[in-house]
């Protein structure tokens, strides 16, 4: 059976990885002291019997494996995207600018975060217009799952209309 948390996978780990079906749910972490922190999201997933896997990518200090982790998730299966981060938490937004995927940011307090994670909220929940993340509250990774789990209930359907869509 897989280790559930793998770190710092490689690109061609990651390209290697598209021959196996995906989980449902991906859950990425920048940094190995993040971990902790997504336990709730864990347990929430396990507790629904819903597929997931955990990786550390930090969008800072390998953002290849980001950009590949992001746009080949979908094509393994992946449903929706669960990315945890402190700090200047870039992590969320560059795995929403290369996946269609739904993101869930979930802004994380470390021992270096200025006032106590609002650093990773604003950094999280401030995107652009065009590239959506979803925020749940500092640390509320058990949020995140639950979210996750009401989105894939959710099933397909809706028509995607990308000329209706604006950036402005
Ligand atoms: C962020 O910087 C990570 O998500 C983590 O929350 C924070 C500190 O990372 P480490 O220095 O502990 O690896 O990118």
């Amino acid at each position: 059976m897989p280790a559930e948390h793998e770190t710092q996978t490689s690109p061609i780990g990651l390209l290697e990885e598209l021959d196996e079906p995906g989980p449902l749910v991906g859950i990425l972490v920048g940094s190995e002291s993040d971990l902790e922190a997504m336990d709730p999201a864990l347990a929430e997933l396990r507790e629904r019997g819903i597929s997931h896997e955990l990786k550390v990518l930090s969008a800072h200090r390998n953002p290849r494996g980001v950009a590949e982790y992001a746009s080949t998730a979908q094509l393994r299966g992946v449903r929706v995207i669960i990315a945890g981060a402190g700090m200047a938490a870039a992590l969320p937004g560059v795995v929403a600018a290369y996946s269609d995927l739904p993101v869930i940011g979930v802004p994380l307090r470390s021992s270096k975060s200025v006032g106590g994670g609002l650093d990773a909220l604003l950094a999280i929940a401030q995107m652009p217009p065009g590239v959506p993340v979803a925020c749940v509250s500092v640390d509320g990774s058990r949020n995140a799952a639950i979210l996750a789990a009401r989105i894939l209930a959710q099933g397909g359907g809706y028509p995607q209309q990308p000329s209706l869509e604006s950036n402005e």
